[in-house]
């Protein structure tokens, strides 16, 4: 095998996370058919040449059966994928329960779940129990697929279990883990019950990543103040072994959007667009229709904004373009309901018999219908009330070399660290100041425009998703070698 000082010319990257990059689709009882589906994380490691990529997860399916496992796991095989089966009870208390219901919520501001505390407690004690048990069945396809000198890559909340489960059966594994939320503030964390176990095992990574310096402050002093450990300036210390914690904050392919726009159907359709919204400024926001993502106040905003600027009324649409997700949780369908009531009055109370000022869709856009709606906008809303990074805001920013659309960005997303300076920042939570930040885009001259498109487009074309993953990768491997200079002294 070729090597380069010690390593495999390509070395493997095992990329572990919750689901895998594709959505299996039974066909008969040993056939399947799958679907790429990209996300943010696979068109991230697609562009990453150095590293050999294996990707280990679940494949979003119940396979109670032998038969149907067998051929699963041969036609995930073509696309280098390695599925992780879980069952439906563990698939119920783990990751609805667990994840979606406990740490999804945490991580971002809103609190743990107010039922009664007693059935709470009984309930958050199965669901950490089938964490950890999930945990270690990833970690039992990690440790069987591992080879010599391979790089684990673990991603997210799911799998805060998972550093601690690998170097517990094998001490020189090279384990990183990164986090695609925001990690709170430490006073947030230590409500958590299982706050101790759930850092401790994090710890077990060589490298932990975050999207901005802000979290992985927040992680440390975490670490300090609820396990008493020591932070220095390269991480947290733990009776002589560090664990590395740094910012690593993610891009997209921006080049894959500009080519995109290049192309004679997505130049059809943005003319058709523009045909369709002809005089009227068009205001986009594309999210997953999740609390988070403060889609309700940011309707509400808009509707502030018409009420104050009765000639904008008829010369302004917004279009909330918002995927549905975890349909089966009822909170979930609860905001579901209340954003249709809300773009419902709207509608009624600003519309006219010809338009309406609010087009909300319950679905997903394909990707190049995504890339010709980008590029027709005049202002892009992203209003999350908590967001790890958000891509949304840098794929808007990728389409609009032409349009120089201006963003409106929320101070609590991680993209604000970046984007900030070419952005109008906003607080989602207050509707007044968001709907000034409505009129203040639409409002604004094109020199200013020009401006601050351009600050944040150097940044989208620089900062790449493959920048970002191979920085990652290259530190992991560095901070392993680091970490046994330091022992051997
Ligand atoms: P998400 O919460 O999913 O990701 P985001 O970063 O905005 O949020 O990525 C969403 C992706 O889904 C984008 O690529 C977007 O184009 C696509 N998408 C969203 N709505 C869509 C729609 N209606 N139709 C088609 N595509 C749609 C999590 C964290 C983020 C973090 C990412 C990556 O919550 O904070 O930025 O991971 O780390």
């Amino acid at each position: 095998c070729e090597r380069l000082e010690g390593r495999p010319l390509r070395q493997r990257l095992l990329v572990v996370a919750n689901r895998l990059p594709v959505s299996a689709v039974r066909k008969g009882i040993d056939s399947w058919s799958l679907d790429i589906s990209a996300g943010g994380l696979v068109s991230a490691l697609l562009g990453v040449k150095e590293f050999e990529a294996r990707w280990i997860g679940w494949a979003g399916v119940n396979v109670p059966d032998e038969i149907g496992q067998k051929a699963l796991t041969k036609a995930l095989a073509e696309k280098r994928c390695i599925p992780v089966f879980l069952d439906e009870e563990i698939v119920h208390q783990y990751y609805n329960g667990y994840c979606n219901n406990i740490l999804w919520p945490l991580f971002h501001y809103l609190g743990l779940p107010q039922e009664d505390r007693l059935a709470t407690t009984r309930s958050f004690q199965s669901q950490f129990a089938a964490y950890k048990k999930a945990n270690q069945m990833f970690a039992d396809v990690v440790n069987k697929h591992y080879e010599e000198g391979d790089v684990v890559w673990c991603h997210d909340y799911h799998l805060m279990f998972l550093p601690k489960c690998l170097k517990e059966h094998n001490s020189k594994m090279k384990v990183g883990w990164f986090l695609h939320t925001p990690f709170p503030s430490s006073e947030i964390h230590r409500t958590l019950p299982s706050r101790s176990e759930l850092l401790h095992s994090v710890l077990a990574a060589d490298l932990v990543g975050f999207h901005t310096y802000d979290y992985a402050r927040h992680f440390v002093s975490a670490c300090t103040r609820i396990l008493g450990l020591e932070g220095t300036p390269e991480g947290v210390e733990d009776q002589g072994r560090v664990t590395r914690v740094a910012a690593f904050p993610i891009g997209i392919d921006s080049e894959r959007f500009i080519r995109a726009l290049e192309l004679p159907q997505v130049q059809d359709h943005v003319k058709e667009l523009k045909e369709r919204f002809k005089g009227r400024k068009v205001m986009l926001g594309v999210d997953r229709l999740d609390m988070i993502k403060g889609i309700p106040q940011k309707i509400l905003a808009f509707e502030k904004f018409l009420e104050e600027n009765p000639y904008w009324r008829d010369k302004v649409v917004l279009l909330q373009i918002a995927v549905p997700t975890r349909t089966d949780v009822p909170e979930y369908q609860k905001l579901t309901s209340q954003v249709h009531e809300i773009v419902g009055r709207i509608n009624g109370r600003f519309g006219t018999l010809t338009a309406v000022p609010i087009h909300h869709l319950d679905r997903s856009l394909d990707f190049l219908a995504l890339c010709a709606l980008y590029a027709v906008t005049d202002v892009a809303l992203v209003t999350s009330l908590r967001d790890g990074m958000n891509l949304v805001s840098y794929e808007f920013v990728a389409c609009q070399d032409q349009k120089k659309g201006v963003l409106i960005l929320s101070e609590f997303a991680g993209a604000a660290q970046s984007l900030g300076a070419g952005a109008i920042l906003v607080n989602p939570w207050n509707i007044t100041e968001v709907a000034a930040a409505i009129a203040q885009a639409l409002n604004m001259s094109s020199e200013e425009r020009e401006k601050r498109h351009k600050h944040n487009s150097s940044h989208v074309k620089t900062h790449t998703a493959q920048e970002w993953a191979e920085t990652f990768v290259s530190e992991l491997n560095d901070t392993v070698v680091e970490a046994q200079i330091r022992t051997r002294q």
